[in-house]
Protein backbone atom coordinates (compact mmCIF):
# COMPACT_ATOMS: atom_id res chain seq x y z
CA UNK A 1 0.00 0.00 0.00
CA UNK A 2 1.53 3.15 -1.15
CA UNK A 3 0.79 6.41 1.24
CA UNK A 4 -2.56 7.21 -1.15
CA UNK A 5 -3.79 4.25 -0.63
CA UNK A 6 -3.57 4.22 3.09
CA UNK A 7 -5.07 8.11 2.97
CA UNK A 8 -7.99 6.66 0.61
CA UNK A 9 -8.54 3.74 3.16
CA UNK A 10 -8.34 5.69 6.22
CA UNK A 11 -10.94 7.90 4.89
CA UNK A 12 -13.21 5.27 3.48
CA UNK A 13 -13.31 3.59 7.36
CA UNK A 14 -13.79 7.42 8.63
CA UNK A 15 -17.21 7.17 6.43
CA UNK A 16 -18.07 3.91 7.55
CA UNK A 17 -18.08 4.06 10.73
CA UNK A 18 -19.91 7.89 10.90
CA UNK A 19 -23.42 7.74 12.28
CA UNK A 20 -23.81 11.51 11.30
CA UNK A 21 -23.33 13.06 14.57
CA UNK A 22 -21.12 10.57 16.19
CA UNK A 23 -18.94 7.97 15.07
CA UNK A 24 -18.75 4.29 16.51
CA UNK A 25 -15.21 2.31 16.84
CA UNK A 26 -16.09 -0.13 14.83
CA UNK A 27 -19.51 -1.97 13.98
CA UNK A 28 -20.56 -5.44 15.81
CA UNK A 29 -17.50 -4.96 18.42
CA UNK A 30 -18.07 -1.47 19.71
CA UNK A 31 -21.84 -0.36 18.24
CA UNK A 32 -21.82 3.37 20.57
CA UNK A 33 -19.72 6.24 21.07
CA UNK A 34 -16.71 5.78 22.98
CA UNK A 35 -15.41 8.79 24.38
CA UNK A 36 -11.34 9.02 23.84
CA UNK A 37 -11.85 7.27 20.17
CA UNK A 38 -14.57 10.54 19.40
CA UNK A 39 -12.31 12.88 20.31
CA UNK A 40 -9.05 11.39 18.88
CA UNK A 41 -10.93 10.60 15.58
CA UNK A 42 -11.71 14.36 15.57
CA UNK A 43 -8.35 14.74 14.89
CA UNK A 44 -9.26 12.35 11.18
CA UNK A 45 -12.20 13.69 10.79
CA UNK A 46 -11.09 17.62 10.87
CA UNK A 47 -9.22 16.95 7.11
CA UNK A 48 -12.16 16.00 5.32
CA UNK A 49 -14.66 18.70 6.97
CA UNK A 50 -13.79 20.49 10.16
CA UNK A 51 -18.13 20.93 10.85
CA UNK A 52 -18.20 17.25 11.36
CA UNK A 53 -15.14 17.30 13.94
CA UNK A 54 -16.34 19.45 15.79
CA UNK A 55 -20.18 17.86 15.91
CA UNK A 56 -18.21 14.91 17.13
CA UNK A 57 -17.25 16.24 20.34
CA UNK A 58 -19.99 18.62 20.53
CA UNK A 59 -22.22 15.25 20.44
CA UNK A 60 -19.96 13.63 22.98
CA UNK A 61 -20.23 16.93 25.30
CA UNK A 62 -24.13 16.61 25.32
CA UNK A 63 -23.91 14.12 27.51
CA UNK A 64 -21.90 15.40 30.01
CA UNK A 65 -23.16 14.83 33.77
CA UNK A 66 -24.84 17.56 35.31
CA UNK A 67 -21.68 16.93 37.95
CA UNK A 68 -19.48 17.98 35.07
CA UNK A 69 -18.43 13.86 34.31
CA UNK A 70 -17.74 12.60 30.71
CA UNK A 71 -18.41 9.52 30.58
CA UNK A 72 -17.07 6.78 28.60
CA UNK A 73 -19.64 5.29 26.59
CA UNK A 74 -22.91 7.27 25.17
CA UNK A 75 -25.75 4.57 24.24
CA UNK A 76 -27.18 6.62 21.39
CA UNK A 77 -29.10 3.16 19.81
CA UNK A 78 -30.36 0.13 21.33
CA UNK A 79 -27.91 -2.90 20.17
CA UNK A 80 -27.28 -6.49 21.90
CA UNK A 81 -23.92 -6.65 20.39
CA UNK A 82 -22.07 -5.39 23.83
CA UNK A 83 -21.88 -6.18 27.30
CA UNK A 84 -22.48 -4.16 29.56
CA UNK A 85 -25.32 -1.91 28.02
CA UNK A 86 -27.13 0.57 29.34
CA UNK A 87 -29.59 -2.05 31.22
CA UNK A 88 -26.59 -3.31 33.34
CA UNK A 89 -24.97 0.66 33.92
CA UNK A 90 -28.88 1.82 34.84
CA UNK A 91 -26.84 5.45 35.45
CA UNK A 92 -30.50 6.79 34.66
CA UNK A 93 -29.36 9.43 31.77
CA UNK A 94 -32.01 10.72 29.14
CA UNK A 95 -29.84 8.80 26.87
CA UNK A 96 -28.34 6.13 28.58
CA UNK A 97 -24.54 6.56 28.97
CA UNK A 98 -21.84 4.36 30.88
CA UNK A 99 -21.19 5.71 34.71
CA UNK A 100 -17.20 6.01 34.18
CA UNK A 101 -15.57 8.07 32.21
CA UNK A 102 -11.80 7.70 30.20
CA UNK A 103 -8.63 9.66 29.63
CA UNK A 104 -9.53 13.45 28.77
CA UNK A 105 -7.93 13.45 25.40
CA UNK A 106 -10.26 16.07 24.69
CA UNK A 107 -8.52 19.58 25.78
CA UNK A 108 -5.63 18.75 23.34
CA UNK A 109 -7.80 18.02 20.19
CA UNK A 110 -10.06 20.92 21.37
CA UNK A 111 -6.74 23.23 20.77
CA UNK A 112 -5.66 21.56 17.26
CA UNK A 113 -8.95 21.76 15.75
CA UNK A 114 -9.02 25.45 16.45
CA UNK A 115 -5.30 26.32 15.13
CA UNK A 116 -5.92 24.33 12.38
CA UNK A 117 -8.68 26.24 11.56
CA UNK A 118 -7.81 29.43 8.79
CA UNK A 119 -8.09 32.28 11.35
CA UNK A 120 -10.28 34.51 9.79
CA UNK A 121 -13.03 31.78 9.89
CA UNK A 122 -12.54 30.13 13.57
CA UNK A 123 -15.25 28.17 14.97
CA UNK A 124 -14.68 30.46 18.35
CA UNK A 125 -18.50 30.43 19.55
CA UNK A 126 -18.19 26.67 19.03
CA UNK A 127 -14.92 26.24 20.90
CA UNK A 128 -15.87 28.48 23.59
CA UNK A 129 -18.76 26.37 24.44
CA UNK A 130 -16.62 23.18 24.74
CA UNK A 131 -14.00 25.08 26.42
CA UNK A 132 -15.46 25.77 29.42
CA UNK A 133 -17.64 22.10 29.33
CA UNK A 134 -13.98 20.47 29.13
CA UNK A 135 -13.10 22.47 32.34
CA UNK A 136 -16.19 21.63 33.92
CA UNK A 137 -14.75 17.79 33.55
CA UNK A 138 -11.22 18.83 34.52
CA UNK A 139 -12.79 20.39 37.91
CA UNK A 140 -14.68 16.99 38.24
CA UNK A 141 -11.41 15.00 38.12
CA UNK A 142 -10.07 16.97 40.89
CA UNK A 143 -12.94 17.23 42.87
CA UNK A 144 -14.07 13.73 42.94
CA UNK A 145 -10.70 12.09 41.58
CA UNK A 146 -8.09 13.54 44.06
CA UNK A 147 -10.42 14.49 47.14
CA UNK A 148 -7.55 14.50 49.58
CA UNK A 149 -5.81 17.47 47.16
CA UNK A 150 -2.52 15.40 46.19
CA UNK A 151 -2.49 16.95 42.74
CA UNK A 152 -3.27 13.76 40.92
CA UNK A 153 -6.48 11.90 40.18
CA UNK A 154 -6.78 7.99 40.75
CA UNK A 155 -8.66 5.73 38.77
CA UNK A 156 -11.46 3.56 39.31
CA UNK A 157 -12.11 1.15 36.96
CA UNK A 158 -9.70 -0.21 34.26
CA UNK A 159 -11.70 1.10 31.91
CA UNK A 160 -11.47 4.58 32.74
CA UNK A 161 -7.88 4.16 31.94
CA UNK A 162 -8.54 2.74 28.18
CA UNK A 163 -5.60 0.17 28.49
CA UNK A 164 -8.13 -1.78 30.08
CA UNK A 165 -6.22 -5.40 30.71
CA UNK A 166 -3.02 -3.36 31.56
CA UNK A 167 -0.55 -5.30 33.73
CA UNK A 168 -0.51 -2.18 35.76
CA UNK A 169 -4.15 -3.07 37.36
CA UNK A 170 -3.08 -6.81 38.18
CA UNK A 171 -2.94 -6.44 41.93
CA UNK A 172 -5.49 -3.65 42.64
CA UNK A 173 -7.69 -5.76 40.88
CA UNK A 174 -7.06 -8.93 42.32
CA UNK A 175 -8.12 -7.14 45.47
CA UNK A 176 -12.06 -6.13 44.08
CA UNK A 177 -14.18 -8.60 45.75
CA UNK A 178 -16.61 -10.66 43.65
CA UNK A 179 -18.59 -12.53 45.88
CA UNK A 180 -22.43 -12.02 44.82
CA UNK A 181 -21.82 -10.79 41.01
CA UNK A 182 -24.96 -10.92 39.01
CA UNK A 183 -24.45 -13.97 36.16
CA UNK A 184 -23.59 -12.00 32.71
CA UNK A 185 -22.77 -13.18 29.37
CA UNK A 186 -19.69 -11.65 27.44
CA UNK A 187 -20.11 -10.29 23.77
CA UNK A 188 -16.83 -8.69 23.32
CA UNK A 189 -15.56 -12.85 22.61
CA UNK A 190 -18.38 -13.64 19.63
CA UNK A 191 -16.31 -10.96 18.02
CA UNK A 192 -12.71 -11.71 18.62
CA UNK A 193 -10.49 -14.50 19.60
CA UNK A 194 -10.32 -14.61 23.33
CA UNK A 195 -6.64 -14.70 23.12
CA UNK A 196 -6.87 -10.97 22.08
CA UNK A 197 -8.96 -10.09 24.83
CA UNK A 198 -8.87 -9.75 28.82
CA UNK A 199 -9.66 -13.08 30.56
CA UNK A 200 -12.67 -14.04 32.95
CA UNK A 201 -11.10 -13.59 35.82
CA UNK A 202 -10.61 -9.53 35.04
CA UNK A 203 -13.90 -9.51 33.17
CA UNK A 204 -15.44 -10.51 36.77
CA UNK A 205 -13.27 -7.54 38.21
CA UNK A 206 -14.97 -5.61 35.86
CA UNK A 207 -18.44 -6.34 36.51
CA UNK A 208 -18.01 -6.57 40.23
CA UNK A 209 -16.84 -2.71 39.96
CA UNK A 210 -19.60 -1.51 38.16
CA UNK A 211 -21.92 -3.48 40.26
CA UNK A 212 -20.47 -1.52 43.34
CA UNK A 213 -21.19 1.61 41.95
CA UNK A 214 -24.41 1.18 40.85
CA UNK A 215 -25.84 0.04 44.37
CA UNK A 216 -24.23 4.13 45.28
CA UNK A 217 -26.53 5.29 42.41
CA UNK A 218 -23.19 6.57 40.83
CA UNK A 219 -22.63 9.43 42.96
CA UNK A 220 -19.65 10.38 42.44
CA UNK A 221 -18.86 12.20 46.46
CA UNK A 222 -19.04 8.37 47.12
CA UNK A 223 -17.31 6.98 44.38
CA UNK A 224 -13.77 7.52 45.17
CA UNK A 225 -13.79 7.05 49.24
CA UNK A 226 -15.61 3.40 48.47
CA UNK A 227 -14.25 2.10 45.57
CA UNK A 228 -11.76 -1.17 46.32
CA UNK A 229 -10.19 -0.28 43.11
CA UNK A 230 -8.29 2.99 43.54
CA UNK A 231 -5.01 3.72 41.13
CA UNK A 232 -3.00 6.69 40.01
CA UNK A 233 -1.96 6.20 36.58
CA UNK A 234 0.73 8.32 34.97
CA UNK A 235 0.19 8.06 31.67
CA UNK A 236 -3.61 9.42 32.40
CA UNK A 237 -2.27 12.09 34.61
CA UNK A 238 -0.14 12.88 31.94
CA UNK A 239 -2.52 13.26 29.46
CA UNK A 240 -4.78 15.03 31.95
CA UNK A 241 -2.36 17.84 32.60
CA UNK A 242 -1.40 18.43 28.62
CA UNK A 243 -5.44 18.69 28.27
CA UNK A 244 -5.24 21.05 31.03
CA UNK A 245 -2.48 23.30 29.58
CA UNK A 246 -3.99 22.96 26.03
CA UNK A 247 -7.36 24.51 27.50
CA UNK A 248 -5.70 26.93 29.62
CA UNK A 249 -4.07 28.12 26.13
CA UNK A 250 -7.51 28.55 24.62
CA UNK A 251 -9.07 29.80 27.29
CA UNK A 252 -6.26 32.78 26.94
CA UNK A 253 -6.69 33.02 23.08
CA UNK A 254 -10.45 33.75 23.75
CA UNK A 255 -10.50 36.17 26.08
CA UNK A 256 -10.98 33.91 29.46
CA UNK A 257 -7.88 34.87 31.06
CA UNK A 258 -9.18 34.45 34.40
CA UNK A 259 -9.81 30.74 33.14
CA UNK A 260 -6.80 30.07 31.80
CA UNK A 261 -4.64 31.39 34.99
CA UNK A 262 -7.03 29.11 36.79
CA UNK A 263 -6.28 25.72 34.72
CA UNK A 264 -2.09 26.67 34.14
CA UNK A 265 -2.01 27.32 37.79
CA UNK A 266 -3.55 23.65 38.42
CA UNK A 267 -1.65 21.67 36.07
CA UNK A 268 1.57 23.52 37.55
CA UNK A 269 1.19 21.64 41.00
CA UNK A 270 -0.12 18.57 38.82
CA UNK A 271 3.68 18.69 37.19
CA UNK A 272 5.42 18.89 40.45
CA UNK A 273 3.28 15.76 41.79
CA UNK A 274 4.03 13.53 38.27
CA UNK A 275 7.26 13.37 40.45
CA UNK A 276 5.93 11.13 42.88
CA UNK A 277 5.14 8.28 40.41
CA UNK A 278 8.58 8.21 39.27
CA UNK A 279 9.94 4.80 39.65
CA UNK A 280 13.79 5.07 40.39
CA UNK A 281 15.02 1.03 39.76
CA UNK A 282 12.52 0.97 36.12
CA UNK A 283 13.68 4.32 34.81
CA UNK A 284 10.23 5.17 34.35
CA UNK A 285 6.72 6.26 35.54
CA UNK A 286 4.75 3.56 37.10
CA UNK A 287 1.32 3.57 39.01
CA UNK A 288 0.51 3.82 42.62
CA UNK A 289 -1.79 1.83 44.31
CA UNK A 290 -3.82 4.41 46.75
CA UNK A 291 -5.79 1.93 48.29
CA UNK A 292 -2.55 0.55 49.95
CA UNK A 293 -0.04 3.11 49.25
CA UNK A 294 1.97 0.99 47.42
CA UNK A 295 3.76 1.97 44.17
CA UNK A 296 3.11 -0.71 41.18
CA UNK A 297 5.63 -2.80 39.34
CA UNK A 298 4.93 -2.71 36.24
CA UNK A 299 6.75 -1.10 33.30
CA UNK A 300 3.89 -0.46 31.08
CA UNK A 301 3.81 2.43 28.16
CA UNK A 302 1.79 4.53 30.53
CA UNK A 303 4.77 5.00 32.43
CA UNK A 304 6.13 6.62 29.04
CA UNK A 305 3.53 8.60 28.52
CA UNK A 306 4.26 11.48 31.03
CA UNK A 307 6.68 12.67 27.77
CA UNK A 308 3.56 14.88 27.23
CA UNK A 309 4.33 16.95 30.45
CA UNK A 310 7.72 17.21 30.42
CA UNK A 311 9.71 20.11 29.39
CA UNK A 312 13.02 20.21 26.82
CA UNK A 313 16.02 19.09 28.45
CA UNK A 314 14.67 17.24 31.74
CA UNK A 315 16.59 15.08 32.90
CA UNK A 316 13.82 12.28 32.74
CA UNK A 317 13.12 12.79 28.93
CA UNK A 318 16.84 10.45 28.18
CA UNK A 319 15.28 8.04 30.37
CA UNK A 320 12.08 7.23 28.58
CA UNK A 321 13.56 8.04 25.52
CA UNK A 322 16.17 5.17 26.59
CA UNK A 323 13.22 2.98 26.80
CA UNK A 324 11.46 3.37 24.26
CA UNK A 325 14.11 3.11 21.87
CA UNK A 326 15.04 -0.53 23.47
CA UNK A 327 11.34 -1.40 23.03
CA UNK A 328 11.44 -0.18 19.61
CA UNK A 329 14.37 -2.19 19.07
CA UNK A 330 12.96 -5.31 20.43
CA UNK A 331 9.70 -4.64 18.93
CA UNK A 332 9.65 -2.76 14.98
CA UNK A 333 5.83 -2.58 14.75
CA UNK A 334 4.98 0.21 17.31
CA UNK A 335 5.14 0.59 21.12
CA UNK A 336 4.72 -2.37 23.35
CA UNK A 337 2.33 -1.58 25.79
CA UNK A 338 3.89 -3.55 28.00
CA UNK A 339 8.01 -3.95 28.69
CA UNK A 340 8.67 -6.88 26.38
CA UNK A 341 10.97 -7.79 28.93
CA UNK A 342 8.11 -8.27 31.66
CA UNK A 343 7.17 -12.07 32.14
CA UNK A 344 3.75 -10.98 31.52
CA UNK A 345 4.27 -9.75 28.17
CA UNK A 346 2.23 -11.05 25.42
CA UNK A 347 2.26 -9.86 22.07
CA UNK A 348 -1.34 -10.52 21.46
CA UNK A 349 -3.69 -9.68 24.03
CA UNK A 350 -4.97 -6.43 24.10
CA UNK A 351 -3.32 -3.87 26.35
CA UNK A 352 -0.63 -6.82 27.68
CA UNK A 353 1.87 -6.35 24.45
CA UNK A 354 0.12 -5.00 21.38
CA UNK A 355 1.00 -1.35 20.08
CA UNK A 356 -2.19 1.03 19.30
CA UNK A 357 -1.55 4.05 16.94
CA UNK A 358 -3.27 6.25 19.16
CA UNK A 359 -0.81 5.65 22.11
CA UNK A 360 1.90 6.09 19.46
CA UNK A 361 0.27 9.27 18.28
CA UNK A 362 0.54 10.39 22.08
CA UNK A 363 4.32 9.63 22.50
CA UNK A 364 4.90 11.32 19.02
CA UNK A 365 3.16 14.61 20.52
CA UNK A 366 5.19 14.54 23.62
CA UNK A 367 8.24 13.60 21.99
CA UNK A 368 8.08 16.37 19.68
CA UNK A 369 7.34 18.77 22.21
CA UNK A 370 10.71 17.54 24.32
CA UNK A 371 12.62 17.79 21.24
CA UNK A 372 13.30 14.12 20.16
CA UNK A 373 12.13 14.67 17.22
CA UNK A 374 14.02 12.02 15.51
CA UNK A 375 12.51 9.30 18.15
CA UNK A 376 9.01 10.52 17.31
CA UNK A 377 10.01 10.06 13.54
CA UNK A 378 10.66 6.28 14.12
CA UNK A 379 7.45 6.26 15.83
CA UNK A 380 5.66 7.16 13.14
CA UNK A 381 7.30 4.86 10.77
CA UNK A 382 6.61 2.12 12.93
CA UNK A 383 2.74 2.90 13.21
CA UNK A 384 2.86 3.09 9.26
CA UNK A 385 4.34 0.01 8.76
CA UNK A 386 1.23 -1.42 10.62
CA UNK A 387 -0.84 0.15 8.27
CA UNK A 388 1.27 -0.85 5.19
CA UNK A 389 1.25 -4.81 6.53
CA UNK A 390 -2.27 -5.09 8.34
CA UNK A 391 -4.20 -2.01 7.18
CA UNK A 392 -6.61 -0.42 10.48
CA UNK A 393 -7.34 -3.00 13.02
CA UNK A 394 -7.95 -2.27 16.62
CA UNK A 395 -4.35 -3.07 17.68
CA UNK A 396 -1.02 -4.94 16.49
CA UNK A 397 1.40 -7.64 17.49
CA UNK A 398 4.28 -5.05 18.19
CA UNK A 399 6.89 -8.02 16.53
CA UNK A 400 5.40 -8.62 13.46
CA UNK A 401 2.43 -6.44 12.47
CA UNK A 402 -0.20 -8.49 12.70
CA UNK A 403 -3.48 -7.20 13.12
CA UNK A 404 -5.06 -8.08 16.07
CA UNK A 405 -8.60 -7.33 18.05
CA UNK A 406 -11.60 -5.60 15.83
CA UNK A 407 -10.91 -4.47 12.03
CA UNK A 408 -11.69 -1.05 10.20
CA UNK A 409 -10.93 0.55 13.08
CA UNK A 410 -12.09 4.32 12.85
CA UNK A 411 -9.45 5.81 15.60
CA UNK A 412 -6.93 4.37 13.58
CA UNK A 413 -7.78 5.43 10.81
CA UNK A 414 -7.95 9.04 12.33
CA UNK A 415 -3.99 8.47 13.27
CA UNK A 416 -2.92 7.05 9.69
CA UNK A 417 -4.60 10.37 8.61
CA UNK A 418 -2.31 12.46 11.18
CA UNK A 419 1.00 10.59 10.69
CA UNK A 420 0.57 11.29 6.75
CA UNK A 421 -0.07 14.94 7.41
CA UNK A 422 3.25 15.38 9.48
CA UNK A 423 6.27 16.59 7.77
CA UNK A 424 8.83 14.20 6.67
CA UNK A 425 6.18 11.22 7.29
CA UNK A 426 5.85 10.25 4.32
CA UNK A 427 9.41 10.76 2.87
CA UNK A 428 10.02 8.15 6.08
CA UNK A 429 7.85 5.79 4.26
CA UNK A 430 8.65 6.33 1.15
CA UNK A 431 12.52 5.87 1.85
C1 LIG B 1 -14.34 -0.78 27.20
C2 LIG B 1 -13.44 1.51 22.17
C3 LIG B 1 -12.76 1.12 23.48
C4 LIG B 1 -11.51 1.94 23.76
C5 LIG B 1 -10.69 1.37 24.92
C6 LIG B 1 -10.43 -0.11 24.64
C7 LIG B 1 -11.76 -0.85 24.48
C8 LIG B 1 -13.84 -1.26 25.83
C9 LIG B 1 -14.00 -2.75 25.76
O1 LIG B 1 -12.48 -0.28 23.40
O2 LIG B 1 -12.47 -0.81 25.70
O3 LIG B 1 -14.34 0.62 27.25
O4 LIG B 1 -15.16 -3.21 25.82
O5 LIG B 1 -13.02 -3.49 25.64
O6 LIG B 1 -9.68 -0.67 25.65
O7 LIG B 1 -9.47 2.06 25.06
O8 LIG B 1 -11.86 3.26 24.07
O9 LIG B 1 -12.51 1.45 21.11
Amino acid sequence: MNTEDMLQEAERILRLNDKGHYTVPTHGLYPFQWNWDSCLTALGQFRLSPDRAWTEVETLMAHQWPDGMVPHIVFHERDEGYFPGPDVWQTGRPTPTSGITQPPVLGMVLEQLFLREDPDHRSESRCRSLVQAAARWHDWFYRCRDPQGTGVVALLHPWESGRDNSCDWDDALAQVPTEGISPYQRKDITHVDASQRPTAFEYDRYVALLECFRALKWDNTLLHDASPFQVVDPGFNAILIHSELALSRLADQLGDSALAHRLSERAARSIGAMDTLWHGDLKQYACLNRRTGQRVNSASVGGLLPLLVLPQGHEHVADLSIRLTDWLDKAPFGVCSMDPLDMRFDGKRYWRGPSWLIVNFLLITGLRQCGETELAHRVVQASLQCIQKSGCSEYYHPMTGEALGGGTFTWTAAMVIEFLNMDASQALLTA
